[in-house]
């Protein structure tokens, strides 16, 4: 008796937790990644790499802006970005005592400094202008920031993702993997979203998704790979190496990217807004969560063989 009772109320708590699952998409959702199948690394050749070793950033690889740069609800600046114990770790977090704008002064050829506004600082870097790369497979392993009211990223993009021709093909956002998600407990709690944009960013922008990731392990204190394979025909996403998705939508950019590794606060004109891109709120406290950091160990760009001469 002891026992049926026993099993009856574990069946209850089977089909809540079922239901649960269903309700947050945790289990039988058409995004859920497809494991059985593994990137096949033997078709490539590392081409261009960053294992982000040393104690500064490459700039013969990277860029930044070295004045602050207005970034949707927060600021960019390039004392938030630094290399240690073999990371890239991009900072973020809110600073009353704000960082410096830098001034070009042409008629005494030097740099003058002045403080900027208080507010949400963060980084970015970009390979634009050093290094491009048409096709290949891109791979970032990192660890997530762990705060809510902003995200991270590993994008490519190039100048022809603003023309509007109704095609990718000139051009294409494509972004390896965005963090929007941290305690979205409700939701499904920590996964990630994939995704391209072309044709501006205006009315004409088009895009596609293959939506939301789930991660196996806790991405915000632990490494995961996230890659893309970029051919002519189609994008495939790769999480730890396996396959999470396909986008071919608008044609691929038939062009050079370049790469970016990013941090953004949700907001616009400066101005954190937790309303925007489904980040959760935001707040200065608890401390234990500022500065978040975006540790990046290395990316990696291969090439087809078959493209090698
Ligand atoms: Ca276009
Ligand atoms: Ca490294």
């Amino acid at each position: 008796m002891v026992r049926t009772v026993l099993k009856a109320i574990l069946s209850f708590f089977m089909s809540i937790s079922a239901l649960m699952a269903s309700i947050t998409g945790l289990t039988g959702s058409t995004n859920a990644p497809k494991k059985n199948r593994a990137v096949n690394m033997d078709q490539f050749t590392l081409v261009w790499s960053d294992e982000f070793e040393g104690d500064a950033l490459d700039t013969s690889k990277w860029g930044y802006e070295w004045w602050v740069t207005m970034r949707k609800g927060g600021y960019w600046h390039e004392d938030m970005v630094s290399v240690k114990d073999g990371n890239l770790v991009i900072r973020a977090e809110y600073l009353d005592h704000p960082l410096e704008n830098r001034y070009y002064d042409q008629w005494h050829d030097t740099i003058h400094f002045e403080p900027y506004k208080a507010g949400w600082y963060t980084g970015e870097v970009v390979t634009r202008g050093k290094y491009e790369q048409c096709y290949g497979y891109f791979e970032v392993r990192c660890i997530l920031p762990a705060a809510t009211g902003m995200w991270s990223a590993f994008w490519m993009m190039n100048e022809g993702v603003f023309n509007v021709d109704g095609s990718g093909r000139d051009g294409t956002e494509v972004d390896v993997f965005e963090s929007f998600y941290y305690k979205d407990y409700w939701r499904g709690g920590d996964y990630i979203s994939t995704g391209i944009h072309y044709d501006g960013y205006g009315p004409d922008e088009k895009g596609d998704t293959i939506g939301k990731s789930y991660l196996s392990n806790d991405p915000y204190h632990e490494y995961n790979t996230y890659g893309v394979e970029w051919n002519e025909n189609e994008y495939i996403f790769y999480i730890n190496g396996h396959e999470t998705g396909r986008l071919s939508t608008g044609g691929v950019s038939q062009n050079p990217e370049y790469l970016l590794l990013s941090c953004e606060f949700a907001g616009e004109n400066g101005v954190q807004s937790s309303d925007r891109h489904g980040t959760g709120e935001i707040g200065k406290t608890p401390a234990e969560n500022w500065p978040a950091e975006f540790k990046v160990d290395y990316v990696r760009c291969y090439q087809y063989n078959r493209l090698l001469g």
